[in-house]
């Protein structure tokens, strides 16, 4: 993880979330964007994730990236105690596969975005690009590695299928 301040927070609901959310920072880092991660509950430590939130633009933070399963509301709630941009990504579950995780995240009440994103790995992928795209608005660094990001990605797609 970078030592430089961090312009991503990547929150997620339980130890066990960690996994999936990895792979945010894991995006975050070939894309040279400084971040940090931590735990905090919406329903177990409402406090910690309070605290957060409320001091997160003051310390810098662009964007916070919230990872959640079940009930998942810490997007949600996270979005109501900070005017960040919130990226929600759902965690894969045993009762509808993320599906309850993912309709928790995007049926916010008007006013309250949370910037909701695929369930699982492919959602923590696309939460780092896209708060990548958010950083680069104002950071030409962060541009032009989110530019090479996306050629490296689009050079690597061969055009004929192997066996
Ligand atoms: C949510 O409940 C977490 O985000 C996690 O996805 C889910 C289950 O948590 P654990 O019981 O594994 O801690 O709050």
């Amino acid at each position: 993880m970078s030592t430089e301040q961090p312009a991503v927070g990547i929150i997620m609901g339980s130890q066990s979330d960690w996994p999936v959310m990895k792979n945010v920072a894991l995006t975050l880092d070939k894309l040279g964007i400084a971040h940090e991660a931590r735990v905090m509950s919406a329903h177990r430590t409402p406090d910690r994730l309070a605290d957060y939130c409320r001091a997160a633009r003051g310390r810098g933070l662009k964007v916070i990236i919230a990872g959640a399963g079940m009930a998942a509301a810490l997007p949600g709630a996270a979005a109501a105690l900070t005017p960040l941009p919130v990226l929600g990504v759902p965690m894969e579950g045993k009762l509808m596969g993320g599906l309850d995780a993912l309709l928790a995240m995007a049926q916010m009440p008007g006013g309250v975005p949370v910037g909701t994103l695929a369930v699982g790995k492919a959602g923590a992928v696309n939460a780092a690009v896209l708060a990548a795209s958010i950083v680069a608005l104002s950071d030409p660094q962060a541009a032009q590695a989110l530019d090479d990001f996306r050629a490296a990605q689009t050079a690597g797609v061969p055009e004929l299928p192997e066996d």
